[in-house]
């Protein structure tokens, strides 16, 4: 066989890619994420193939730039590794919670440029103990083009995260605009961190984050102004009136692992409450109808753009520029036969 009709080198088929990624090949899985990034047909052919798969817990670290987030989910890994932390009280403890846990990913959602900025760097500088660790997959990600952004690009990574055999996923993102907070509301336990000193959970509160958190952290417990912090969110949550869950408060000090055995035990402690009432099933149904708006919205939005650089179109905007016709009957024109 000539070199010119062998097949597409297999190592980048996304089907051997996921065999791979399955048996533990990281530099596979770090392949069909890159797909993901990309968008396009690849990403399409990983999406195809991982969206049966069983979620991994997905785990949403969020809140103000330089809050700790990185600092902490970097300590959360090593702790979760240990597996869920048995919850004594209340005997709601179902079997699942003293499961080991062999594999923790991380991903850093990068919001800010689709060209790798610098806030990836030093969070792979803050995660770099791990780096080595072959139970722990930390990635960076931004949405080199992926069709809807980020709202799409990561549920589609955690999938194939999932796919991969990977059972816990600590997302971290910058709780800033919608769709950070819309990619923190796409976990199953949401932390919201916040510092002490004046503002902060009022900064969280404006920023829709009060609605998102499952659990606080009120990360630099070592700096003063921790018990206010604390009481502002406290009162903040109360004018939300009754809840089925009250978001715990945790101070950390992510420095020193102050406090994060304690978070934990937080998330699964909210991980029991989401299984005992059937909402982890609710939520992940929820989610699925919005991912599927999500990814009509971004195809309906692919369609537009191609229209509004067709010839019909600027046809089409003469015809209302000399009056003949309003913008209405035109659109109702373009869709008709689009
Ligand atoms: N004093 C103190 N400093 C901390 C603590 N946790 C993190 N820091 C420091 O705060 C700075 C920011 O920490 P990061 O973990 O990068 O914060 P981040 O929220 O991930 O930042 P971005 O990803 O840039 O939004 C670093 O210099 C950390 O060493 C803490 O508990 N106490
Ligand atoms: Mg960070």
């Amino acid at each position: 066989m000539s070199e010119g009709s062998k097949p597409l080198p297999r190592r980048s088929d996304p089907e051997e890619l996921l065999g791979r990624a399955i048996e533990g090949d990281r530099g596979a899985l770090a392949r069909l994420l890159s797909y993901v990034e990309g968008g396009g047909e690849r990403s399409r052919a990983v999406a195809r193939l991982s969206y049966r798969a069983a979620p991994p817990y997905v785990v949403g670290v969020t809140g103000a730039p330089g809050a700790g987030k990185s600092t902490l989910v970097d300590q959360l890994v090593e702790v979760a590794r240990r597996g869920w932390p048995a919850l004594e009280a209340k005997g709601a403890v179902p079997a699942a919670h003293s499961e080991a846990i062999d594999q923790v990913a991380v991903l850093a959602i990068d919001p800010t440029s689709p060209f790798s900025g610098g806030a990836i760097l030093g969070d792979r500088a803050r995660m770099q103990r791990h780096a080595t660790d072959s139970s722990v997959f930390i990635r960076s990600m931004a949405t080199r083009g992926h069709l809807g952004g980020l709202s799409l690009a990561v549920p589609d990574a955690l999938r194939v995260l999932g796919a991969s055999g990977i059972p816990i996923s600590l997302v971290e993102t910058v709780g800033v605009g919608q769709v950070e907070v819309e990619v923190a509301a796409a976990s199953d336990t949401t932390v919201v961190v916040v510092t002490p000193g004046w503002g902060d959970s009022l900064q969280a509160a404006k920023a829709g984050l009060l609605e998102v958190a499952d659990l606080f952290v009120i990360n630099k417990a070592d700096r003063p102004g921790g018990a206010e912090a604390a009481q502002d969110l406290r009162q903040m949550l109360a004018l939300g009136g009754e809840r089925d869950w009250m978001p715990p408060i945790v101070e950390t000090v992510a420095t020193s692992g102050e406090g994060v055995e304690e978070l934990w035990a937080a998330v699964a402690g909210h991980r029991a409450h989401l299984v005992a009432s059937g909402l982890l099933d609710a939520r992940r149904a929820e989610r699925v109808e919005q991912e599927l708006r999500r990814v009509l919205g971004a195809l309906f939005q692919e369609r537009l753009d191609r229209l509004a650089s067709s010839e019909r179109y600027r046809g089409a905007i003469e015809g209302l520029r000399s009056g003949r016709v309003d913008p209405y009957e035109i659109a109702d024109e373009l869709l008709g036969s689009s």
